[in-house]
């Protein structure tokens, strides 16, 4: 039975050993309580590290740990004290940790932990190809596993993989300072789905793959190879249902029940009949903003006085890799920013900030939320925050202020909070004002839809949405999408072509025959092409029409010496044998003096583009600039065209890198059909790249072989990969 494979750097273990002894719990992180539905019974292994070196373990210990893994359906990836410092503490942490999170004065770039995350992602990719069946799912996790994708997609080619990024996707004027963005970018590539938690990172990918790779997208879609990838937004969740019942079960606690620090949580809310307090919970990581909130909760306290000695700042600080000398140097800031703080203005019965570094047990942290008025969650930058979300589900009265950094993914689901800017002290401490002084109706009205939505979207369901969306790119390859030309294929098309009695092909020029040059006049047709031309034109029975944008002009200068069968402008000029130009139809072209300025104005503001004029229609081609410049300024292009060409039977093509506006009557299609009004064909083939070939695909008679050059969504039946592949594929046509 074919099973889910979920890889991340940890497993959702806790793993000790105490004089020889064993012990194996399962943790309760986020992410282990989501993947709960996807990690069950045996149809499930969860591959990661257990977070003991290999020199913290004998070999009799590691088989113990193996065994005891296997248990909970997970297997270890062994991973020595070098790859943890190079791998994890070094490149993931020093490099991709901070450079995601905008920090580039924290970025290193060494190569020796270039080479060791290579060397570990090639680990983990062995463990998983060691368990991996056919017909088996593939989830992988986060920053720390970029290349994995690939490495398992090379090897298992039809397996299904998913990847999830946990953390924010830079843009791409920062990624792009990134020395190995390719690698990255390709090992991420080797999945089907690549989901992250905004759309904003998705974008910031789309962006980085189409600017640094070069390759096609459309919509959340990208071409590689032969594959599609998608990429969507996954906003996660929290075990919803596991915090508001805790809350509950909280509310209803005896005295006696309830823990020390809930009891020292009362004595300060019992101090004076307006006392509050401000909660703060993160791991002490300098993405998080907590030296910010600091010195906003001081310049707070200076601004309003009439706070001191009612409002207590509450700050949970998580250790975290504390190896990394960025975050012991934010811990001593983090110290003497408290010091400082609660040196200047503590009193005898009142100390304006409580500070823990420590972790604490899940109901202590429950003690804290519900306790809390204000919850103060400012990270700089963080790719969701669950902690906001966690706050707002212990509100069982539905009372409750949460202050939010807008730079936390979490701020684009949680509108209904009080978002801030965190490095503006000034709002910072205003918001801290109203969200104090926030009358409770307010409170619940803006916390009623955000419990709803974190009750609908929990957890669970993002790891089922995510799994559903893996499931249906799966579909979407076999079915969407043209069949490849495989050898088989092939030998049937050309069979079919030798049987006929009477032939014709279509074919496309550029793209097609030739690649794209830079330059138009560059594409000029090559030795090769013209004998494989002439092996066609001269086959017997056949008739062979290249169908092209290109002007006539181009076309008569190139074909000066052929007599091939010509159509230009995608169907408005005809050459036929005798090499004679008629036109199909009887076309006005006065509307291009309108028109031709306001293609000038995109030429002025689009450095690299030009403007072709053609004899019935005017083009403007962007192949040479940044591509998502051209998007964008495509995109600008269609929308004032569109609007000013109804009622005039124009329509705007858009090609391969170029813009065109012509006369609405003719097409690629039309003009095709129109030849095979001329003879009774019983074998017709038509091959074409790009949008304006897609005429040609839909309106010839079911019965025809029609391949697109490039894999992208189209209405031909077959695809082949490119021109080199498109010539050897003609050459059988004799
Ligand atoms: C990364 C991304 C993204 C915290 N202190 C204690 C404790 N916690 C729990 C919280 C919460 C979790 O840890 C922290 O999750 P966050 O989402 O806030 O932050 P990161 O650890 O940075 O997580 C982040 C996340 O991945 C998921 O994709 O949201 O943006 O950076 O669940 O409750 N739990 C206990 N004691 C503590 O002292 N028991």
């Amino acid at each position: 039975m074919s099973k889910t494979i979920i890889v991340s750097n940890r497993l959702p273990l806790q793993i000790n050993i105490e004089d020889d002894q064993l012990t194996v719990n399962p943790s309760v992180g986020g992410l282990a309580t989501g993947m709960k539905s996807v990690h069950q019974g045996g149809e499930s292994l969860w591959i990661g590290w257990s977070g003991l070196t290999e020199e913290q373990t004998t070999d009799e210990i590691a088989a113990k740990v193996d065994d005891a893994v296997a248990k909970e359906n997970c297997a270890v990836v062994s991973l020595s004290e070098d790859d943890v410092d190079h791998f994890y503490y070094g490149f993931s942490n020093k490099t991709l940790w901070p450079l995601f999170h905008y920090f580039m004065e924290y970025t290193v770039f060494e190569r020796e932990d270039w080479l060791s995350y290579q060397t570990v992602n090639q680990k983990f990719a062995d463990k998983v190809l060691e368990h991996v069946e056919d017909g088996d799912k593939i989830w992988i996790h986060d920053y720390q596993l970029l290349l994995l994708p690939d490495l398992i997609k090379s090897k298992k080619p039809d397996t299904s993989i998913g990847f999830f990024l946990h953390i924010p996707f830079p843009s791409y004027e920062v990624f792009r300072t990134f020395p190995w963005r390719e690698e990255i970018l390709k090992g991420m590539l080797g999945a089907d789905l690549i989901g992250f938690h905004t759309y904003d990172y998705e974008r910031h990918f789309l962006s980085s793959v189409r600017r640094i790779l070069r390759l096609e997208t459309s919509f959340n879609e990208i071409s590689y190879d032969d594959r599609i990838v998608k990429v969507d937004s996954f906003p996660m969740g929290i075990d919803y249902k596991k915090f508001h019942d805790a809350a509950e079960k909280h509310q209803q606690q005896t005295e006696d029940e309830k823990s020390d620090i809930q009891k020292k949580l009362d004595e300060h809310l019992a101090s004076a009949s307006d006392a509050k307090m401000i909660l703060s919970i993160d791991r002490l990581d300098y993405t998080k903003g907590i030296p910010n909130r600091i010195k906003a909760f001081e310049y707070f306290l200076e601004r309003y006085p009439e706070y001191k000695q009612k409002v207590r700042l509450i700050m949970l600080a998580v250790p975290s890799r504390s190896n990394v000398p960025q975050y012991q140097l934010l811990k001593k800031e983090t110290d003497e920013l408290v010091g400082r703080v609660n040196g200047k203005f503590s009193t005898v019965s009142w100390t304006p900030i409580w500070y823990f570094y420590r972790s604490l047990p899940f109901g202590n942290l429950i003690d804290l939320y519900a306790s809390c008025q204000v919850a103060m969650i400012t990270p700089i930058r963080d790719g969701m925050n669950l902690v906001a979300k966690e706050y707002i589900a212990t509100r069982v009265e539905k009372d409750g202020v949460l202050v939010l950094s807008e730079m936390a993914g979490a701020a684009k689901e949680m509108n209904e909070a009080l978002l801030i800017n965190p490095n503006n002290f000034e709002e910072t401490a205003q918001t801290l004002k109203r969200a104090l002084e926030m009358p409770k109706e307010e409170q619940i009205k803006r916390n009623i839809p955000m419990q709803k939505r974190l009750e609908r979207y929990s957890v669970e369901r993002w790891a089922k949405e995510f799994m559903k969306a893996l499931d249906n790119n799966e579909d979407h390859r076999v079915s969407l999408v043209s069949k490849k030309i495989t050898p088989v294929i092939q030998e049937e098309i050309v069979n079919q072509f030798k049987k006929a009695k009477k032939k014709i092909i279509f074919l496309d020029y550029d793209g097609t025959l030739v690649g794209f040059q830079n330059n138009p006049l560059d594409a000029k047709p090559d030795e090769e092409l013209f004998s494989l031309l002439d092996q066609i034109h001269n086959a017997e029975n056949t008739d062979m029409v290249i169908i092209s944008g290109r002007d006539k002009e181009t076309f008569t200068e190139w074909f000066k010496n052929k007599n091939y069968t010509l159509i230009t402008e995608h169907g408005v000029w005809l050459r036929k044998e005798d090499k004679s130009w008629t036109t199909f139809d009887k076309i006005k072209n006065d509307w291009m003096d309108k028109l031709r300025p306001i293609l000038e104005t995109f030429v002025d503001r689009t450095p690299g583009t030009f403007i072709e004029e053609k004899n019935f229609s005017l083009a403007w081609h962007f192949r040479k600039v940044d591509p998502e410049l051209a998007d964008l300024r495509a995109m600008e292009l269609k929308t004032v065209l569109n609007s000013l060409i109804s009622n005039h039977n124009l329509s705007v093509l858009e090609g391969n890198k170029v813009i065109e506006i012509k006369s609405s009557n003719v097409n690629k299609g039309r003009a095709a059909n129109r030849m095979l009004a001329l003879e009774d064909y019983d074998f017709i083939f038509a091959i074409g790249d790009d949008y304006t070939d897609e005429y040609m695909f839909q309106e010839l008679p079911k019965s025809a072989v029609t391949v697109k050059v490039g894999l992208k969504k189209t209405n031909a039946k077959y695809f082949i990969n490119d021109t080199k592949e498109v010539r050897k594929l003609l050459n059988n046509f004799s």
